[in-house]
C-alpha cells in the first residue's frame, strides 16, 4: 500500500485508488483540453503532458500540503495534483472569470497561492532560480516548507539550471529539482544535445545527490522524491531527481511528430502509468466495479467543470489591473 511507503504523514492516507483517480483526472482534463483546442475554444497554445502524469502525482504524494511547486508550461498536471479544482483549471484554460487567475493567465500560467502552486511560465529553466528564491525565503523566515521544481530534459542545458543547482547546493536550500526526462526537447532528441547517459549525473558537479527513477511508476516516483523532500526539509540540501518518462502526445497541437516513430510511441504506451497503477489495484484485490465507480465520478466531475467553464463569462475589461501588485507579492 502507498501508506506503507516512505511518504509524508499528511499524505500517507492516500490509497492506491486515490492515486489512480488523480492520474485519471489529469489525463481526462488534458484529453478534454485537446478537444477544446481542436474546436478553437482555447486562445494561445497548449502543451500537454499526456503519459507523464505519474511524475506530478508521485511528487505530490511525496510532499506535504503547503509545500510549493513551480510548474513549467507543461504544468497542468502539477496544478491539479496540488489540489486545483477542475472548475478553476477549465475556467483558466478557457479564459473565463472562474479560472484560477480569473482567466487572464491561460494554460501556461495556472497558479494558486493558497495551494502553493506558483505561476507556471514558458521560459525553459526559469523555474529553477525561482525555486531557489522561494526556498531561500522559507529558510530565512524559518518556514518548514520544501519547493519542488519540475523541468524538462532540455532545461538541463540552460545556464539557469547550472546556476540554480550550484546556488542551492552551496546554500543547502530546501528544494528538489525534478527533471522530467521525456527524451525530447520540443522536437530534438536528447541524444543530439548531450553526451552523457544519465542527466542525474550532473548533480555530482554541484555536490548533491542525483537519482534516476522510473517516471512511469507513480509509487517509485513518490518514494524517490519522498527521500529528497525529507532531506531538503531536514536541512540536508537539494537533490536532482531524473524521472524517465514520455509524452504520448505531440509537443504542442500541430506537431506532426516526424522526429520519432510510431513504434517508439507504442512501446512507451505499453508502460502507461495509469494502466499499470490500475493493474496494481486489481492485484491488491480491489473490485473492478469499485474502480469503475471512481472512474465514473471523475468523469462526471470533469464534464460538469468543463460545462460550467464554457458557460462562464470572460473577465471584464474594467478589472484589467486587478491584482497586479498584490497578486505578485508572495507572502514573506
Ligand atoms: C529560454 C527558452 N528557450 C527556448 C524556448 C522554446 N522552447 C519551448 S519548449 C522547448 C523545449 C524544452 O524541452 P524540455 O525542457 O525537454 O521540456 P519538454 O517540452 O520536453 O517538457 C523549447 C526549446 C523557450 N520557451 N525558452
Ligand atoms: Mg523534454
Amino acid at each position: 500500500m502507498v501508506a506503507a511507503m516512505n511518504l509524508s504523514a499528511a499524505e500517507a492516507g492516500a490509497t492506491r485508488l486515490d492515486t489512480y483517480a488523480s492520474m485519471v483526472g489529469i489525463r481526462g482534463f488534458e484529453e478534454r483540453a485537446q478537444d477544446l483546442f481542436s474546436r478553437s475554444l482555447i486562445r494561445g497554445s497548449i502543451h500537454l503532458g499526456i503519459g507523464q502524469e505519474a511524475v506530478a502525482v508521485g511528487a505530490r504524494l511525496a510532499s506535504r500540503p503547503g509545500d510549493l511547486v513551480v510548474p513549467t508550461y507543461r504544468g497542468h498536471a502539477y496544478a491539479l495534483a496540488w489540489g486545483m479544482s477542475f472548475d478553476a483549471a477549465f475556467g483558466e484554460l478557457l479564459g473565463r472569470v472562474t479560472g484560477c487567475c480569473r482567466g487572464r493567465g491561460g494554460s501556461k500560467h495556472f497558479a494558486d497561492r493558497e495551494k502553493g502552486i506558483l505561476p507556471g511560465n514558458a521560459i525553459v529553466a526559469a523555474g529553477l532560480p525561482i525555486g531557489c528564491g522561494t526556498a531561500l525565503a522559507d529558510r530565512l523566515d524559518k518556514r518548514d516548507r520544501v519547493t519542488i521544481v519540475p523541468f524538462g530534459d532540455g532545461a538541463t542545458n540552460q545556464a539557469a539550471f547550472h546556476e540554480a543547482l550550484n546556488l542551492a547546493s552551496v546554500w543547502s536550500l530546501p528544494v528538489v529539482f525534478l527533471c522530467e526526462n521525456n527524451l525530447y526537447g520540443e522536437m530534438t532528441p536528447l541524444a543530439n544535445t548531450v553526451r552523457i547517459e544519465r542527466l542525474s549525473d550532473r548533480a555530482a558537479a554541484y555536490g548533491m545527490p542525483g537519482v534516476q527513477v522510473d517516471g512511469m511508476d507513480v509509487e517509485a516516483v513518490a518514494a524517490v522524491v519522498g527521500e529528497a523532500v525529507d532531506r531538503a526539509r531536514s536541512g540536508g540540501g537539494p537533490t536532482l531527481v531524473e524521472a524517465l518518462t514520455y509524452r504520448f502526445c505531440g509537443h504542442m497541437p500541430g506537431d506532426t511528430e516526424p522526429y520519432r516513430t510510431r513504434e517508439e510511441v507504442d512501446r512507451w504506451r505499453e508502460r502507461d502509468p495509469i494502466t499499470s497503477q490500475r493493474e496494481r489495484i486489481l492485484r491488491d484485490g480491489l473490485d473492478v466495479a469499485e474502480i469503475a465507480l471512481r472512474e465514473k465520478s471523475v468523469e462526471a466531475a470533469l464534464a460538469a467543470a468543463e460545462g460550467a467553464a464554457l458557460a462562464a463569462p470572460a473577465p471584464d475589461a474594467s478589472d484589467i489591473a486587478l491584482g497586479t501588485p498584490e497578486w505578485m507579492e508572495w507572502e514573506r
